[in-house]
């Protein structure tokens, strides 16, 4: 599965359920990384690794259940930027991630180490081991991602999204060999162009997924033309689409072989057949882990995987 943020996390709660979590390898997204307080923070990694230990915050989707912002309060003392909220718990995989990469270990090295430590049998690469950025250039000025998301809440025009690093980055170790042997990929229904966008711009990575013998699958992140999280519709209107199952699909043209769509997007099955993508068509409002699994065996039984 290629991955990005919270979307992805849902998706693949329902894909554990009916795969075996020893035979999904997830590459995800590093351009939302930042550093917070001088900490190495991996948002997208994190909400993966959290999610498949099953100690993600339910309803968030980021960050951990249960945890506590007393750290937070008082680095507030001393720092006016608190507005990304990292928990007490989550500082942990912060310090051990900024002091390994210290050390010179590699980011999918430590990311390895971080989900065994939470018993996490599923396979988590990250994209790349390079620097890879996600800039966003709106009509006030370029904003880093996490600047442009949390702290301005999505809402400043976006005139361009740059992904600063990634035609250098070289794709991490595992991430060429996972996408070419899989018997399925699946790109998760993440915001295509601020979470798969990245992925893609990591030339060995769309260039294996050229290559693939095997079927490429997408699960649409809108249903009826609106994305359930995050500023995807508005982005695509401002970028000039409309935010439809087609343009989901252009996106992922050539590689895409089929597109999971909502029941709710059933008139767009033939708009897709006429582009050369076929439609499965299933809930994918993942509101909870069994509406996900039913959606995850569905995609894998009509691939004869299941
Ligand atoms: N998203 C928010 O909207 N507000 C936050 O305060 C926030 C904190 C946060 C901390 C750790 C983490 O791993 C993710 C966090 N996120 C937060 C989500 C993050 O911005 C997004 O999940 C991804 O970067 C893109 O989906």
């Amino acid at each position: 599965m290629l991955a990005g943020g919270v979307g992805a996390a849902k998706f693949l709660r329902g894909l554990l359920r009916v795969a075996e979590p020893t035979a999904i390898t997830v590459v995800v997204n590093t351009g939302d990384d930042e550093r917070f307080f001088g900490l190495a923070v991996s948002p997208d990694l994190d909400t993966i690794t959290y999610t498949a230990a099953g100690v993600a915050h339910p309803r968030r989707g980021w960050g951990l259940r249960d945890d506590s912002f007393r750290c937070l309060e008082a680095l507030g003392r001393f720092y006016d930027a608190t507005w990304f909220h990292l928990g007490d718990v989550d500082l942990a995989t912060h310090v051990y991630r900024t002091q390994r990469l210290a050390a010179g270990a590699r980011l999918s090295t430590v990311t390895t180490e971080i989900r065994r430590a939470f018993g996490v049998t599923v396979r988590i690469l990250p994209m790349t081991d390079d620097p890879v950025r996600t800039l966003i250039d709106t009509a006030s000025g370029t904003l880093p991602f996490q600047e442009y998301l949390v702290r301005r809440r999505a809402r400043p025009a976006v005139r361009r999204i740059r992904y600063r690093g990634a035609a250098r980055a070289r794709p991490a170790p595992g991430v060429v060999a996972a996408i070419r042997d899989a018997t399925v990929v699946v790109i998760a229904p993440s915001n295509p162009l601020l979470s798969i966008g990245p992925l893609l711009a990591v030339r060995g990575i769309r260039r294996a997924l050229e290559r693939r013998r095997g079927s490429t699958v997408a699960v649409s992140p809108l249903v009826g033309g609106r994305a359930p999280t995050g500023p995807l519709a508005r982005l695509l209107r401002r970028l000039g689409m409309r935010p439809s199952s087609l343009a989901i699909a252009d996106c992922y043209r050539p590689f895409l072989d089929a597109l999971v769509i909502d029941h709710r997007d059933r008139r767009d099955v033939p708009v897709l057949a006429a582009a050369g993508c076929r439609a499965i068509v299933a809930d994918t409002l993942f509101d909870s882990d069994r509406r996900a699994a039913v959606t995850a065996r569905r995609l894998l039984r009509t691939l004869g995987l299941a």
